[in-house]
This record gives structure tokens, C-alpha cells and sequence, in this order.
């Protein structure tokens, strides 16, 4: 009996020891990764992102690609963070990346001004900062590396001159055209740009009438709001120009609700911005009479602006993605392609 107990005893001794030694090795094993990580992060390039927002179906593909761009098989550590659409948590996050000693902080400015003070911290921290999509306004120009985005202005004029190009097919240039307006976040880039644009074609046509112009957040539910308030007002409404897509799908609604009709068979013309999937499949069937395209691929332009900032090239002061003009005459062999947005 005694040799019995003393045996167990042994077997449980045994068990002990294996089990401690399993542990060990274990945490042994997760402190080599844990430590490799570690020596990974340091050997990686930290970027810092300010996003402005998430209010658009743009702005998460925006979101995605700088995150596909800035991972750590691509050799970098990245600190993201989503600014809700106010200046001051960008305004905080740049300070944080600063204090952080990051190696380069990029944002998306979600209006062009009050950046100086920050911009003059990180310059004065030796980070260097590069602006994506939106862009801002400041005397000095040595503040940010480069800005990747888009040509807003040129987006807007695109979107004047199919109107024109339109009235002419649809043999009513002569006439008196009634124009809305639905605009973007007020003194973004994109607002800017896109009115500006715009503006200066509207301005050669004495027929077109803008019988106004309003701010709708580039949100749906701005937008549907903003619509209502317009076809209240204004009965003999021929265009709605919507400076992107979201706030033109709260603006169809809205038109729709009020019995009236929008698109190529419609009584109202759509022009939209952004060219997102499910604007473009409005635009495939009919609803939308031309999406002008605004790329938010901009992570592959950004990666490789930091590619040259490290081999100590020069980069230019704006680098401008590419993008098209889409209606139902060629959507449809755009929407085969292999769109991530
Ligand atoms: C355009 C970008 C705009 C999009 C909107 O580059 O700034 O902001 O057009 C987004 O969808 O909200």
C-alpha cells in the first residue's frame, strides 16, 4: 500500500514538473514572438493618420486603402485615428503623433484652414507631414511634404461641362435652366474645388439660373434634408448638382417622395461626385445622369511617397490621382472592372 501512495505521489511530482516546464517554454515561446514584435515595431516606420471622418461611402474606401497601404508585412506600424468630422480631435491627434515621435504624419484636413500652429510644432519636431485627399491653406508651403488628392476644381468644371454638353443633345441650351446646388462640408477642399469649378462654366450660360446653393455635410440624411427644402421652395427645379454621392442619394429620395422624376427618363438632371458602387449602378440605370469621378485609392500614392521621402528623393509639392467621368454610355464596362469602391 505505502509503495502505492509513494508511487501516485511520484506520478503527481512528474506531472508538476511537466506541466511547469510546458508553461516556461510556453511563455518563453510567447516572449520570443512578444520580443520579436517588439524588435519589428522598432525597425518599422510609424505613421500617424488623422482621418477626418467616416460620413461617406468614400471616406471608408479612403479609410481602407491608406490601411491596406500602411501594414506591417509593408514594413510599417500604423496609429490611426478617426476625427468624427471635428478640426480639434485632428488637431489633437497630430499633437499625440508629435509627442509620440512618429516618423511621418499624414491627414486628411477637413477644412483647409486653422492648421499653422500644428503644422509649425511637427515641423519644428523634424516630422514630416503629408496631406491626403483634402488639402490646406497656408503661406507657408514648406509646412507639409506633399499633398496626394484630387483636382477639385477640375472635378467641378467636368461637372459643368457635361451640362453643357447635355442641354445641346437635348437641344434646350437656349433655354432657362433651373440649378440646386448641394454642397459639401463648408471650407473644405472639395467644397472649394468643386464649386469653383463648377461656377466657372455656369457663369458663361446667362440662362443658367442658380436659384441656390446649400450646405448638406456630404451626408444622405443632410442631403434628403437639404432636397426637401429646396423642392418646397422651388417648384420649377431642372438640376440638382450634389457634390458627392451620399448627399445624392438622400437627394433621390426626397425628389422621389415629392412625385417628381430624376435621371435620363426624368424630369430632373442628377449630377454627383465621387462615383462610389452604388452611385455608379445608379447610373446604369438611369437614375443618375453622371457620376464624376473622385479616387480615394490613395494609399499606393502615399506608400510610395514615403518610399521616396526615405531614399531622400524629391517629391513634388501635389501628386493628383487618377479619375474618370462616368454615364450610362460607359458604366457598365467600368462596373465590370475591378473596383474597390
Ligand atoms: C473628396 C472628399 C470628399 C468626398 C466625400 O476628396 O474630400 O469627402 O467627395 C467625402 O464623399 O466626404
Amino acid at each position: 500500500m505505502f509503495w502505492k501512495r509513494s508511487y501516485g505521489l511520484i506520478m503527481v511530482g512528474l506531472l508538476l514538473v511537466m506541466m511547469i516546464a510546458l508553461l516556461l517554454s510556453g511563455s518563453r515561446l510567447f516572449t520570443d514572438i512578444e520580443e520579436e514584435a517588439h524588435i519589428e515595431e522598432e525597425d518599422r516606420i510609424v505613421v500617424g493618420v488623422s482621418q477626418l471622418g467616416s460620413e461617406s461611402g468614400w471616406r471608408t474606401a479612403n479609410t481602407e486603402s491608406v490601411q491596406n497601404a500602411f501594414t506591417q508585412q509593408n514594413g510599417y506600424f500604423l496609429i490611426y485615428n478617426n476625427a468624427r468630422q471635428k478640426q480639434e480631435n485632428q488637431l489633437k491627434a497630430i499633437r499625440s503623433f508629435i509627442s509620440q515621435r512618429v516618423d511621418y504624419i499624414i491627414f486628411s484636413p477637413v477644412v483647409e484652414t486653422g492648421w499653422e500652429t500644428v503644422l509649425q510644432e511637427a515641423k519644428q519636431a523634424g516630422i514630416p507631414v503629408i496631406l491626403m485627399d483634402r488639402n490646406v491653406d497656408v503661406e507657408d508651403e514648406s509646412l507639409y511634404v506633399t499633398c496626394v488628392g484630387s483636382d477639385f476644381e477640375k472635378e467641378g468644371e467636368k461637372a459643368g461641362h457635361w451640362l453643357e454638353r447635355e442641354l445641346v443633345q437635348r437641344g434646350v441650351s437656349g433655354q432657362s435652366v433651373n440649378i440646386v446646388i448641394l454642397t459639401g462640408t463648408e471650407g473644405s477642399s472639395s467644397q472649394i474645388g468643386r464649386s469653383a469649378g463648377f461656377a466657372t462654366v455656369a457663369e458663361k450660360h446667362n440662362n443658367w439660373n442658380i436659384l441656390e446653393e446649400k450646405c448638406a455635410e456630404f451626408t444622405s440624411t443632410k442631403g434628403k434634408e437639404v432636397m426637401k427644402t429646396f423642392l418646397k421652395r422651388y417648384p420649377d427645379i431642372n438640376v440638382v448638382v450634389s457634390q458627392n454621392d451620399d448627399m445624392t442619394f438622400g437627394a433621390i429620395e426626397a425628389i422621389k417622395e415629392s412625385g417628381r422624376t430624376v435621371g435620363v427618363d426624368g424630369d430632373i438632371i442628377i449630377l454627383s461626385f465621387d462615383a462610389v458602387r452604388g452611385a455608379l449602378d445608379m447610373v446604369a440605370d438611369g437614375t443618375i445622369n453622371v457620376d464624376i469621378e473622385c479616387n480615394p485609392n490613395q494609399g499606393e500614392y502615399l506608400l510610395r511617397v514615403i518610399d521616396m521621402l526615405e531614399a531622400d528623393e524629391t517629391v513634388e509639392k501635389m501628386y493628383y490621382v487618377e479619375e474618370d467621368i462616368f454615364t450610362i454610355e460607359n458604366v457598365t464596362e467600368e462596373l465590370l472592372q475591378e473596383r474597390t469602391y
